[in-house]
This record gives structure tokens, C-alpha cells and sequence, in this order.
């Protein structure tokens, strides 16, 4: 036994941020040191989502309690791991697939087992006495990322009667992260002082945005250009904006309906096939400084994928969330078909910090773009902000600079880029190029 084996797994429920029960996870070393981590949860989840196992016991917690992950760390992960080196996280994570072994880690949870395998990360980092971004990278990770902050919620994550998910806002002009947070922020607060002298509602969202009744989604961009100028910056020049429209939901409520391969954007009570969709998109992106739109289609409907990335590819940035769910081989096949030329990363998705990381260089190597995400349902775990600096991975989403666990990733930056001091590189606007 060294001094970096793993001695002792405690694993407890907590709350995240939508008040849901999650997973946190403390693994501690022979020589005392121990790393902590706790695994978010989505709402607009992909099918191709490594599974979140959760109690379905309606009577605590509405079902969504997560005691039996617990109870797998406590009987099969824990008992495997322990004595095993924590500096060895390759290892570590194949050691918890095997014990799995299925295709969607639904035997043990993808909850517990992302839980243990970022818990273990830490342990490790702490144990060599190093920051999770300089472990994690071997001291290659310096640059921090562009942020795109999503300032007005709807879809799923907000009751507004926007249909566009997540409308982000991008610091374009920004030559470091403390002048791109400064600049979200007053863009942020800028927005809230529009909203309330037009007397619309100022309460935010899922992910900390505003989340009020607009006119139409469009006009949501209208007013991302009104509190832009009204912060003292210039549309396009200072900001430009990102769109997540999460079509996969609008995809299914068509499906509902009976109206199969169709999408129906449930609020404005709109039918769009998927021809009528692209150009909608494309009309958007012609009148607004849109710089990047996410899951634009339905996470199957690969054709539709392609024909976007062909007409809107070279001018934009289309990244496949639900498309490729952080898997390697959705995303072997969308890189195949040029069906995207961006990725959105989610560790929960696929579920060990290995596979993430492999994903993440397998993108990388092939051209893609790589975005670090948050999910709707947070906690104050700040693993992705490192993670987006050891990768360089040039793109980061976390929310609205609002609410305690969305903030908590950005005030990590600020700190990751005043420890990097003068080696640290800001991504800046050559990230889109
Ligand atoms: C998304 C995410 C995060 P959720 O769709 O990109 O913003 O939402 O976690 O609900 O899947
Ligand atoms: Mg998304």
C-alpha cells in the first residue's frame, strides 16, 4: 500500500439545486488526503444518456431519491477500489465499467459511478499537492475559456413562454476571463433593468437567467442587442449571442401529436418541419450576431444535422449536445457524416472522467469545437471549470452569472487564472475561427 491508495469511500445524498437528491462522494487516501465531488443532473436529457439511476419510490423524495447508487458504491464500487492507486484513474474507471458492464451504466448508475470516478480525480490531485486543472493536464492546461452565459431561460427550464432554451450571451471582445465575467455580469444586470422597466418579470430560471413572457423568441434577441448597447457595449463587436434550442424536445412533443419527424415548438404553438426549422435558423442568424447554435435538431435525426452543418457550418458554430451525448462513438459517426463541427461535454453523460477526457481529445483531433457544459440541475461542485482549462477546450457554459452553483464555476476561473497568472491564455474570439 503507498501513501496515494485509496483507503476509504463515504458516499452521502445530497440536494442539488433544483432541491433534487444527488450524489456526493468523498474518497480518502492512505496518507489522509481526500477529494470530494457531487454529479449534476440534466432536465432536457439525450436518450443516449448514460443512466441516471434514481429510486422510483414514490413515497420519498417523488422517486427521485438516489439511495441505491449509494448503496452500489457502498457494496460493489467502494470494496473494488479500495487499495487500488488513486494516481490511476484509467484504471480506476475501467475497474467500476467492468463491474458494470453495460452499455449505459445502468446496473451500477452513471451517478455513482461519475460520483467515485471525480472523487478519486481529486483525492489524486490532492495528493500530489496540485490544483485539478495542472494534475489533470500534466501542467499542459493554461487556457481559459470563452464563456457563453445563458441570460434568458426557456424551454424546459423555465415556465417563460420562450421555446429557445438557453439564449447565451458571448463576450466576444473580452481579452481575459475577469474582463469576460465583468462584461457578462453588466450585460446580466443591464438585462434585469430592461426587463423591469418594461414591467416584465425579473425571476430567473433554472439555470439563473431571467426567465420572463416575451412577444416571441425573437424578440428575446432583440433584447439581448437593447441590454448590450444599455451595458455600454456594442452588438457584435463586444457580444455576439449563442443559441441551445434543445430541439430533441420538440422533436418528441411533434412525435406526440402524431406528427412523427416534425418539430412543435410547444409554446408558440408552432409546427416547423425540419426544412422550415433550418430556415428559421438561418434567418435568425442573419439579422442577429449569432455565433454558435446547439442541438438545432433532434438527437436522431442525423440527415437534418448534416444539411445544417453544410448550409451554416462554415459561418457558425453547430454543436451536438443530445447528438452525442460526451460518447465517443456518436461522435466518431458525427464527425464521419460532418454532421456538427462542435461538441458540448457533460461528464454525467457518459459518466467516468476517462471516457470524458477521451472524448474530449477525440474531438480535439478530428476539428471539433469543445464546449464544457453544466447541467440544469447543479451543485456547488466547481470540477468543470478545471476541467475546461486542463483540456483547453476554449468554451465553457455554465449558466447565467446568477445563483450560487453557477457562479461558484466562474469565480473557480477567476481563481484558476490568477494562480496561472502571466502563463495563462484567454481563448478570446479566435476560438470561433
Ligand atoms: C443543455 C443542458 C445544460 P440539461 O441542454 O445543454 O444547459 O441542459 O442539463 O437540462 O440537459
Ligand atoms: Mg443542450
Amino acid at each position: 500500500m503507498v501513501g496515494s491508495s485509496i483507503k476509504n469511500v463515504v458516499c452521502r445524498q445530497i440536494l442539488d439545486s433544483r432541491g433534487t437528491p444527488t450524489v456526493e462522494v468523498d474518497v480518502t487516501l492512505n496518507n489522509g488526503v481526500m477529494g470530494r465531488a457531487s454529479v449534476p443532473s440534466g432536465a432536457s436529457t439525450g436518450a443516449n444518456e448514460a443512466l441516471e439511476l434514481r429510486d422510483q419510490k414514490d413515497s420519498y423524495f417523488f422517486g427521485k431519491s438516489v439511495l441505491k447508487a449509494l448503496k452500489n458504491i457502498n457494496n460493489i464500487i467502494s470494496p473494488a477500489i479500495i487499495g487500488k492507486n488513486a494516481l490511476k484513474q484509467a484504471e480506476i474507471d475501467n475497474i467500476m465499467l467492468n463491474l458494470d458492464g453495460t452499455q449505459n451504466k445502468s446496473k451500477l448508475g452513471a451517478n455513482a459511478i461519475l460520483g467515485v470516478s471525480m472523487a478519486v480525480c481529486r483525492a489524486a490531485a490532492n495528493y500530489k499537492g496540485l490544483p485539478l486543472y495542472a494534475y489533470l493536464s500534466g501542467g499542459k492546461g493554461i487556457t481559459l475559456p470563452m464563456p457563453m452565459m445563458n441570460v434568458l431561460n426557456g424551454g424546459k427550464h423555465a415556465d417563460s413562454n420562450l421555446n429557445i432554451q438557453e439564449f447565451m450571451i458571448v463576450p466576444i471582445s473580452a481579452k481575459s476571463w475577469e474582463k469576460a465575467l465583468k462584461m457578462c455580469a453588466e450585460v446580466f444586470n443591464s438585462l434585469k433593468n430592461l426587463l423591469k422597466s418594461k414591467n416584465l418579470s425579473t425571476a430567473v430560471g433554472d439555470e439563473g437567467g431571467f426567465a420572463p413572457n416575451l412577444k416571441s423568441d425573437e424578440e428575446a434577441l432583440k433584447l439581448l442587442s437593447m441590454a448590450v448597447t444599455k451595458a455600454g457595449y456594442q452588438p457584435q463587436k463586444d457580444f455576439k449571442f449563442a443559441l441551445d434550442v434543445a430541439a430533441s424536445e420538440m422533436f418528441n412533443y411533434a412525435t406526440q401529436m402524431g406528427y412523427a419527424g416534425k418539430y412543435y415548438f410547444w409554446k408558440s404553438k408552432k409546427l416547423y418541419s425540419a426544412m422550415e426549422l433550418l430556415e428559421y435558423y438561418q434567418h435568425l442568424v442573419a439579422n442577429y450576431p449569432i455565433v454558435s447554435i446547439e442541438d438545432g435538431f433532434a438527437e436522431e435525426d442525423w440527415s437534418a444535422w448534416d444539411l445544417m452543418n453544410n448550409k451554416m457550418g462554415k459561418k457558425i458554430q453547430i454543436v451536438g449536445d443530445d447528438l452525442f451525448v460526451t460518447n465517443p462513438t456518436r461522435l466518431t459517426r458525427g464527425i464521419r457524416e460532418k454532421s456538427a463541427n462542435a461538441i458540448l461535454i457533460k461528464l454525467n453523460q457518459i459518466g467516468t472522467v476517462s471516457e470524458t477526457l477521451k472524448c474530449i481529445n477525440l474531438a480535439q483531433q478530428n476539428g471539433f469545437k469543445t464546449v464544457i457544459s453544466h447541467r440544469s440541475g447543479e451543485t456547488e461542485d466547481t470540477f468543470i471549470a478545471d476541467l475546461a482549462v486542463a483540456t483547453n477546450a476554449g468554451q465553457i457554459k455554465s449558466g447565467a452569472p446568477s445563483r450560487g452553483e453557477r457562479v461558484a464555476k466562474y469565480n473557480q476561473l477567476l481563481r484558476i487564472e490568477e494562480q496561472l497568472d502571466k502563463s495563462a491564455v484567454f481563448a478570446g474570439s479566435k476560438v470561433f475561427k
